[in-house]
């Protein structure tokens, strides 16, 4: 039950049963995982633990498949008791990405240990000095965003006068400066977004519903990783 070698968070798809247009969810991260992407996030926020559980195993299970178990990074939204359970039951599930008002980090490391992964949304309010002085040393990397106003989550951005607080790619760039931990950005992100996302420094992209809700998603899912590795290798 070994975690990841090393954290790739290049291509990094969130899904859960709410977005797959009544498909799978192993499914779509099978497409996902074949076509490159090198990270997937369980999250629901309707599916009972034990249905996440299922789902974090499954996920698991077709990462194992494609014979990626040790590049692929399997994450679970906000359930630390999911992740704990999970990995009681033998599942290789390789950590927890958290949001601000979730499980504190801290307590997170303690139950997880030294080597998963713990991923944290970044503030939406005051973002760059945020990066500049929060203490990054329990946490792998930081989820940036919204680049767009998203159906998916429409109160990603909220700032505290109720708007919505969007990211342009000149702030993207400032932000991947400043962070001294990876940087993923997602929130609205579609294939033409890639090219100027990867000029930014970011060190990846995550999505939605540009894969879970695609007609085709091996198809759009290769799009962005091959959008992704052409732009980024320049
Ligand atoms: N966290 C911040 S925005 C978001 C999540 C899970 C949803 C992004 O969804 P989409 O469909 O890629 O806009
Ligand atoms: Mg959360």
């Amino acid at each position: 039950m070994s975690i990841v070698k090393k954290l790739d968070i290049s291509a990094y798809l969130v899904v859960g049963p709410e977005n797959t247009k009544g498909r799978s969810v192993s499914a779509i991260i099978k497409d996902a995982v074949n076509a490159g992407f090198t990270c997937i996030q369980i999250r629901s926020k309707v599916a009972s633990a034990r249905e996440l559980i299922q789902l974090t195993r499954q996920a698991a299970e077709v990462i194992e498949e494609v014979g990626k178990s040790q590049e692929v990074t399997l994450l679970v939204n906000d359930r630390l008791d999911v992740v704990l359970a999970a990995r009681k039951l033998g599942i290789k599930v390789d950590g927890i990405h958290i949001g601000q008002t979730d499980i504190p980090v801290d307590v997170c490391r303690d139950y997880l240990g030294e080597d998963l992964i713990i991923g944290l949304s970044a503030r939406a309010d005051e973002l760059l000095e945020y990066i500049k002085t929060e203490d990054v040393s329990q946490i792998d990397y930081f989820g940036v965003g919204p680049l767009r106003e998203t159906q998916t989550k429409p109160d990603c951005g909220l700032g505290k006068d109720g708007k919505i607080i969007t990211r342009n790619f000149d702030e993207i760039a400032k932000i991947s400066e400043l962070s001294s931990i990876p940087v993923v950005v997602g929130g609205g992100v579609k294939l033409a977004d890639i090219h100027p996302l990867a000029q930014t420094g970011v060190d990846g992209f995550f999505v939605v519903s540009a894969v879970a809700e695609a007609d085709n998603p091996m198809l759009e899912a290769t799009n962005l990783v091959n959008a992704w590795n052409l732009h980024k290798a320049r």
